[in-house]
C-alpha cells in the first residue's frame, strides 16, 4: 500500500463506518414480523385479475400512493421552452471504438436557466448498419468526466460533494476526477457489447444537499425550502427521475438511438430514482436497480439495515416530506419495494446486491423482485425462476425479473455490469 496521509485514513474510516452504521439490524433472525401489502388489492378492497385492470386502476392507485407518501409529485412532462444543442460530436472516440456526443439541456428558453449535461457514447460504424443502439442511461456522481478518463469529455463545473480522494477540491471537479468513476461505468465493454451509454450529472438537477431543492430544476418548479414543503412535493430523487425522463426525450430525437430500447439504471440513492423514473416513465425499456437499498429495491417494512427514520434523518431532502410520517412506523405504511418494481411490470427490472452491503439489505432488495412477481403474473410472465434468493455469482435471469448478488462491498463492479449486459441481451436485443 502506498503511504497515505493519516487524514486520508481517518477519512476513508469515516466513510466505511457510514457505510454499516452500529445501531442497526443486520442479523436475519432479528427482523421483526411484517406484513406486506397486496399489490393485486385495490384501494376498495376489490382484487385486481388481470393485466387491464392493473393499468387502468392499480398501477394509478399505486403511483399516486408513492408520489403522495415517499417521493413526491413530478411535474408532468417536459417544460415547453425545454431545448438542447449538441456542444461536441467525436465520432473516433476512444481510440476510434466510439462516438462521443455532449449534448445541453436547457430547460428554460434562455440562457440562464436550469441545464444539465448529457454525454453518449454509442459505438462507432456507420449510423444505419447497426444503428439505432440500444442504450443504458444513468446518473453519476462526479461529473461526466467521472465516467472514463476520455480527455475530450468535457469537465463539469458544478458543485459537488466532498470526496476522500480529494479530486473535489472547494466542492468543485479537477481534472483528477476523470475516469474517477470508469469502473463502474465500463464504458469500453458497454459499447463492445453493441450498446450506447449515456450519463448526466446529478447535480447538474438537483445538488446532493439541503439546498438543492431551492435551486435548478427545484427552483423552476418552486419546490420549496427542505423543511418548509408542501408534504407531497418532490425531493431530490423525484427531480433526479424527472431529469432521466428529459434525458430520454432528448435520446429520443437521436435517430442514432433506439428510444424504445433504453434501460434506466443506477447505483444507491441514483439507484432509487433510476426505479422511480422506470415506475413513472412506461418509456424505459429495461430498469437496473444496482445496491439501491432504502427507499430503493429493499423493502421498507423488513427491519434490516438502514430504516426509513435514518434515511429520512440523514438525508430529509430525497424524499418528500411526507415520508417522515413513516419513521419508525414501517407498518403503517401503505405500499412497499415490491409495489415500485410492479410499477415497472410487464417491462423487466434487475435488481443487484452486494454480499458485504448489508446496509442495503440485499435479501430485502431479492424479496422486493420476488414479491413483485403477481403482478408480471397478470402479464404472463414467470418472473425470477427461482424461489430463493440465490447464493453469489449465480444470477437468476427471469422472465420479466432479474436478480444477482455478488461478493464484495457497495459499489458497481465489472462483474454487475457483466450480469446487466447478459440480461440486456436476452430482454433488449
Ligand atoms: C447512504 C444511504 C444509502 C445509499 C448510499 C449511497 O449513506 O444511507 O441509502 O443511498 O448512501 O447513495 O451511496
Amino acid at each position: 500500500m502506498s503511504p497515505r496521509p493519516l487524514f486520508a485514513l481517518a477519512l476513508a474510516a469515516v466513510a466505511s463506518l457510514a457505510a454499516q452504521p452500529a445501531g442497526f439490524n443486520y442479523d436475519e433472525a432479528k427482523v421483526p414480523p411484517y406484513t406486506l401489502p397486496d399489490p393485486l388489492v385495490l384501494n376498495d378492497g376489490t382484487r385486481v385479475r388481470d393485466a387491464a385492470t392493473w393499468r387502468a386502476k392499480r398501477r394509478p392507485e399505486l403511483l399516486e400512493l408513492f408520489a403522495r407518501e415517499v417521493f413526491g409529485r413530478t411535474p408532468a412532462g417536459r417544460p415547453a421552452a425545454m431545448h438542447w444543442e449538441t456542444t461536441s460530436v467525436d465520432r473516433a472516440a476512444l481510440g476510434g471504438k466510439a462516438v462521443r456526443k455532449e449534448i445541453t439541456v436547457r430547460f428554460t428558453a434562455g440562457k440562464d436557466g436550469p441545464k444539465m449535461h448529457l454525454l453518449v457514447y454509442q459505438p462507432a460504424g456507420a449510423a444505419g448498419a447497426h444503428a439505432p443502439w440500444p442504450a443504458f442511461l444513468g446518473l453519476n456522481y462526479y461529473g461526466n468526466q467521472c465516467v472514463n478518463a476520455d480527455p475530450g469529455i468535457a469537465m463539469s463545473a458544478a458543485w459537488m460533494r466532498a470526496n476522500a480522494d480529494f479530486k473535489i477540491v472547494n466542492h468543485r471537479a479537477t481534472e483528477g476526477t476523470r475516469g474517477a468513476h470508469a469502473s463502474r461505468w465500463d464504458v469500453e465493454t458497454v459499447i463492445a457489447r453493441g450498446y450506447a451509454t449515456a450519463t448526466i450529472y446529478y447535480g447538474d438537477l438537483c445538488e446532493d444537499r439541503g439546498e438543492g431543492l431551492t435551486k435548478s430544476v427545484g427552483a423552476l418548479f418552486n419546490t420549496g425550502a427542505v423543511n418548509d414543503r408542501v408534504p407531497d412535493a418532490w425531493g431530490a430523487i423525484g427531480i433526479w427521475a424527472w431529469g432521466l425522463s428529459r434525458a430520454l426525450d432528448v435520446l429520443s430525437a437521436d435517430p442514432e438511438i433506439d428510444a424504445r430500447r433504453v434501460a434506466v439504471h443506477g447505483h444507491s440513492r441514483l439507484g432509487k430514482a433510476a426505479l422511480w423514473a422506470g415506475a413513472q416513465d412506461e418509456r424505459f425499456a429495461l430498469v437496473i436497480s444496482n445496491n439501491s437499498g432504502a427507499g430503493g429495491a429493499a423493502l421498507n417494512k423488513r427491519i434490516y439495515g438502514e430504516t426509513v427514520e435514518r434515511i429520512n434523518t440523514s438525508f430529509p431532502f430525497w424524499f418528500a416530506k411526507a415520508f417522515r410520517a413513516y419513521n419508525a412506523r414501517e407498518a403503517a405504511l401503505p405500499v412497499d419495494a415490491h409495489e415500485l418494481i410492479a410499477l415497472m411490470a410487464p417491462r423487466p427490472v434487475h435488481v443487484a446486491s452486494a454480499e458485504d452491503d448489508k446496509w442495503a439489505d440485499p435479501r430485502g432488495e431479492f424479496l422486493s423482485a420476488k414479491h413483485a412477481e403477481p403482478v408480471y403474473a397478470l402479464f404472463g410472465k414467470k418472473g425470477l425462476g427461482v424461489a430463493e434468493q440465490p447464493p453469489v455469482n449465480q444470477p437468476a435471469f427471469g422472465d420479466g425479473l432479474a436478480y444477482h448478488i455478488r461478493p464484495g462491498p457497495h459499489d458497481i463492479k465489472p462483474q454487475d455490469w457483466g450480469y446487466y449486459l447478459d440480461y440486456a441481451d436476452r430482454v433488449m436485443k
